[in-house]
């Protein structure tokens, strides 16, 4: 059998689902082809005016690209749904192959999904789509298999989720076997076989301690989140399907044998993200272990997640002696109502300022911290989000804030809270189309995003921070000016990195940003 597999991605192509599904069903004598259609979300707008479109000769190549396959998996998550609407639109008026709808979004709205779609996977794929293979190709009766939805005929089979697979070292390596690979070129404005070759050109580049941009490789060691924020589809995850051992972790063995792997294959790998959610929630003698191992085999530097209430200075010492170098903490609000009543987040102030506190004792063997930032709350009042400014005022310097609009993912806790609310009309609109990745203009997100410049004058931020002047200011009629002034900061920060860049005479960087950018765009 063999199933084509088409993804949104990130520029660098790094898509975990699919090249995980991929490489375990080819490791059960099945084939596949990985088709990555590069292309993020920084075109969405406010108001869901931009609607991402394939233009027709991308979906006319698509479509000739997946004959010779006998089944048809699409990827993706809430903001990717117009695209995986066009694309499965597109094939069923050109071909009978079943169309399975996967990833994180139809395993939020398996109603919605298995309208437009022949077959829904819930929650993890492996073993589910290999049984669904295994039976297709045995011309079994497959609409018993778990984790799946099925829509035969008008007639919706909803088949119970099945546990976890407890042993994630189980599966093999991400596929990332280049023998059936396709990626959609936005300079070629066209769809190509992604060669090995090819693939080097696009690791993603991130700084080193000495600020030069290397190429990095992403991995993860664990599968689920400690954590139940409420505006995160994990959440979700954990309380409807997955209640016992949600959270695993791959043997150390297993993470290090696969860098060895990528690095000696593609030695162009000078360093490693993990991006799990939170590595520091794994225990001290696991990191211990991951710290001598990757220390003596890989020895690159690296990058993971922490969160203020899992990052210990005996785990911190133990990674940096292996090579950590960058750190991102969530912070998200700096009102510790917001954080425990709206987002069921046990982190307090204290547990961010001593967190900050442990990675600025090691300053000079790091990269600045990121702390991340969530606004665009409806339940944040302007005192709350003073607290967040003063919270990161009294963040040591230096470091840098991440902002997130806040984002009210299907079925997560804050989707259910602001539905009852009314505070949603339109899912479309207002969270399918909605940008993530920047914030609404107004006075004192202004304020929180100049916090983020950490070499910004205190001082004046206090003054900007005084309670009368927030009063004046932080009012609906200025938004549109603040919205102006947040642009404009931001054009001449990027034009800033830009340059930066172009004198370090790092080209591959501009052009790999241009290219990120105009597959954002979509249909030109
Ligand atoms: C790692 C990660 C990333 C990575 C990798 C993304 C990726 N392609 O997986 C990076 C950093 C690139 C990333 C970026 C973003 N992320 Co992210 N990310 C995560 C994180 C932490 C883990 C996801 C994970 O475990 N992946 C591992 C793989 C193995 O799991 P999987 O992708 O779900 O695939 C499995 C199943 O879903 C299923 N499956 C998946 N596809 C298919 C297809 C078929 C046919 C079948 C049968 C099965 C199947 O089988 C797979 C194997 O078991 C989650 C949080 C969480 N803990 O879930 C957030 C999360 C997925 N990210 C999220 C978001 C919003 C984003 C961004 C859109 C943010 C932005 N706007 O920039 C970007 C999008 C970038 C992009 N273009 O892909 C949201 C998605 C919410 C939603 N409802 O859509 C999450 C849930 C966090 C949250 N805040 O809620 N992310």
């Amino acid at each position: 059998m063999k199933i084509a597999l088409i993804s949104p991605s990130p520029p660098d192509l790094y898509a975990p689902g699919i090249r995980t599904l991929s490489a375990y069903v080819k490791s059960h004598g099945h084939k596949t082809k990985l088709i990555l259609l590069a292309g993020g979300t920084e075109h969405l707008k406010f108001g869901g005016e931009f609607v991402y479109h394939y233009s027709d000769h991308i979906i006319e190549q698509l479509i000739s690209l997946v004959s010779d396959a006998d089944i048809i998996g699409i990827s993706f998550m809430t903001q990717y749904f117009d695209r995986a609407l066009q694309l499965t639109g597109k094939l069923k008026e050109n071909t009978t192959t079943p169309i399975i709808w996967g990833g994180i979004h139809p395993t939020l709205c398996p109603e919605e999904a298995i309208e437009y779609s022949d077959m829904v996977c819930l929650g993890e794929g492996e073993l589910a789509l290999l049984e669904l293979m295994n039976k297709m190709e045995r011309n079994e009766n497959y609409f018993d298999t778990e984790n799946f939805w099925f829509n035969n005929n008008g007639e919706i089979i909803k088949n119970k989720i099945r546990p976890l697979l407890k042993d994630i070292d189980s599966l093999p390596f991400q596929d990332y076997d280049f023998d059936d690979h396709y990626v959609y070129d936005p300079i070629k404005d066209s769809i190509v076989l992604l060669t090995e070759n090819m693939f080097k050109g696009l690791f993603s580049l991130h700084p080193d301690l000495d600020g030069a941009m290397k190429p990095s490789y992403n991995i993860m060691a664990t599968r689920g989140c400690p954590m139940n924020c409420t505006f995160c589809a994990s959440s979700v995850l954990k309380k409807k399907f997955y209640s016992a051992g949600f959270i695993r972790h791959r043997s150390v063995e297993s993470v290090i044998r696969e860098l060895e792997n990528v690095t000696v294959r593609f030695p162009s790998i000078k360093l490693i993200q993990f991006f799990d959610d939170i590595l520091f929630s794994l225990n001290t003698e696991y990191i211990r272990e991951l710290s001598e191992q990757y220390k003596e085999r890989i020895g690159l530097p690296f990058y993971c997640q922490a969160s203020a209430t899992t990052l210990k200075e005996e785990k911190l010492k133990y990674l940096l002696n292996a090579g950590l170098i960058w750190v991102e903490i969530g912070i998200q609000s700096g009102s510790d109502f917001i954080n425990r009543e709206i987002y069921d987040r046990k982190v307090s102030r204290e547990n961010v300022l001593n967190s900050a506190a442990i990675l600025h004792k090691y300053k000079d063997r790091m990269l600045s911290p990121c702390y991340h930032v969530i606004l665009d709350n409806p339940w944040e009042t302007k005192e709350d989000l003073l607290k967040t400014l003063h919270l990161i005022m009294e963040l040591p310097r230096p470091y840098w804030i991440k902002l997130a609009s806040l984002v009210f993912f299907p079925k997560t806790g804050i989707y259910e809270r602001a539905k009852r609310e009314g505070l949603i009309k339109d899912d479309l609109n207002e969270i399918y189309r909605k940008p993530f990745v920047y914030v609404s203009g107004s006075y004192m997100n202004y304020l929180v995003y100049l916090s983020g410049y950490c070499y910004f004058p205190v001082w004046i931020l206090k003054i900007l921070a005084l309670p009368f002047l927030v009063r004046i200011l932080h009012k609906e009629k200025y938004d549109s000016l603040f919205t102006k002034l947040y642009n404009v900061t931001e054009f001449i920060r990027k034009g800033g990195r830009a340059l930066r860049a172009l004198g370090r005479g790092e080209v591959g960087r501009i052009v790999s940003r241009a290219r990120f950018l105009m597959a954002a765009k979509g249909n030109r």
